[in-house]
């Protein structure tokens, strides 16, 4: 069977080369030409653990890379699905696209697999009128699936392989056709069902990960309150055999939890009022970073807000996507004025008073936030000697000058 990947993205990018080193024929497609470009060249388009590797293995095993869509018997799409900030409504409008250049050039009876996150209802609201639309007869000439994915940035490569996945079709064989190209590299279990309830798991798994993260971060804020140690307490809390709280932090980002609740927030404005506490408890963690260092500054004389640096530009440890990270949104708030900024995995310049290197960024600061708990930093503590820190991720070892959330 033909495979073509469609978007050559965070997602996309590693799928294609996860199938075609395990001897899948496939293509990977983008319409961004520099992007193909780069991935004709050699070079991978972003930084993750294992992925250098595992291109060389696709391309050795024949992957090719086009900005043109080729005929194939199964297209993979992964392209982007932003959502509106006023209304939290998906726009489907990248993978309708995706779907309408497809149906161009694709044979009879190709399967259209969404593997993008999408809104729960989006195939039904937006995919199969637009086929339809295109007087194309679903299950007949062509197949839908929704295998949305479940890899963690920093550890795909790992999770490509191990986790298990879930397979949205309208019907069993066609299930059990995309089950086999998955089952080429995919160890873990395949659980075939519908599409609107793939939609729906994929979206509910994201929204447990930002409530339970949103618990703690309430926790947080009430242990501050009071003095008391919040990762203490979760520590103990959960040797409890049923009870799993992660760890509170300077706010959530990256373009899955942090936007994927807000689905069933702009759809169920009625019955979701517990997702859209979390979502706005941890939206408002950032404020919570600036009313510490605030109180910190204070306690220590820092009057000049040119003297703090922020450790940490990305959403998370290890990776280099900055979408939505906790620093970029509290750059937003105007008492962030004169902060500076540096991170080791963001190579380009994209906000003001940023720096390239850890020690000139340390020399001309009094006082560090660390958002991001990059291994650089748990690897050189000792650098931070003599500075004021508001540690917002706990790793920094406990010292006189050393603050937590
Ligand atoms: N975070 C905390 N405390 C924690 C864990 C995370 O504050 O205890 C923060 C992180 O720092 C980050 C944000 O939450 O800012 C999200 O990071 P993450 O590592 O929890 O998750 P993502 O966004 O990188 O990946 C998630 C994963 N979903 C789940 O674990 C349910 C991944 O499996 C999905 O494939 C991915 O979303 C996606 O693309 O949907």
């Amino acid at each position: 069977m033909k495979v073509c990947v469609v978007g050559m993205g965070y997602i996309g990018l590693p799928t294609s080369l996860m199938m075609a080193s395990h001897g899948v024929d496939t293509v990977g497609v983008d319409y961004d030409a520099s992007k193909i470009a780069s991935l004709k060249a050699g070079h991978v388009t972003f930084e993750e653990e294992g992925l250098e590797e595992l291109f060389h293995d696709a391309v050795k095993a024949g992957i090719s890379f086009e900005t043109g869509y080729p005929a194939a018997d199964m297209y993979v799409i992964s392209v982007p699905t932003p959502y509106d900030k006023d209304t939290k409504k998906i726009d489907a409008s990248y993978v309708t696209a995706a779907v309408k250049s497809v149906l161009k050039v694709c044979p009879r009876g190709a399967i259209l697999s969404i593997e993008s996150t999408i809104s729960p209802g989006t195939i039904d609201r937006f995919v199969r009128p637009a086929v339809e639309e295109e007087g194309f007869v679903i299950g007949r000439d062509v197949h839908l699936a929704h295998t949305p994915e479940r890899i963690i940035p920093g550890n795909m490569v790992y999770e490509l392989l191990h986790n298990s996945r879930t397979i949205g079709v309208d019907e069993p064989a066609v299930g059990e056709q995309v089950k086999e190209v998955y089952a080429s590299f995919c160890q873990g279990s395949m659980v075939i069902t519908d599409i609107r309830t793939a939609e729906m798991t994929k979206v509910v798994e994201n929204t447990y990960r930002d409530i339970n993260i949103a618990f703690a971060n309430e926790l947080a804020k009430i242990c501050r309150e009071d003095d008391m140690d919040v990762y203490e307490i979760i520590r103990i809390a959960n040797m409890h055999p049923r009870v799993n709280i992660l760890q509170p932090g300077p706010g959530v980002g990256g373009h899955c939890i942090s936007v994927d609740p807000w689905f069933l927030v702009g759809d169920y404005p009625e019955l979701s009022k517990l997702i859209h506490t979390a979502r706005l408890t941890n939206d408002g963690m950032p404020d919570f970073v600036l009313q510490r260092m605030a109180e910190i500054m204070k306690e220590n004389g820092i009057t000049d807000m040119s003297r703090v640096g922020m450790y940490g530009l990305t959403y998370k440890e290890n990776v280099d996507d900055v979408r939505e990270s906790p620093t970029l949104q509290l750059l937003e708030r105007p008492q962030s004025e004169g902060l500076k900024i540096y991170d080791p995995w963001v190579k380009r310049d994209l906000v003001a008073h940023q720096y390239h290197d850890l020690d000139a960024f340390l020399g001309d600061v009094d006082m560090v936030v660390v958002m991001v708990g990059h291994s650089q930093l748990k690897e050189a503590f000792e650098k931070l000697a003599g500075k004021v820190v508001l540690d917002t991720r706990n790793i920094c070892p406990a010292g006189d000058k050393v603050y937590k959330l």
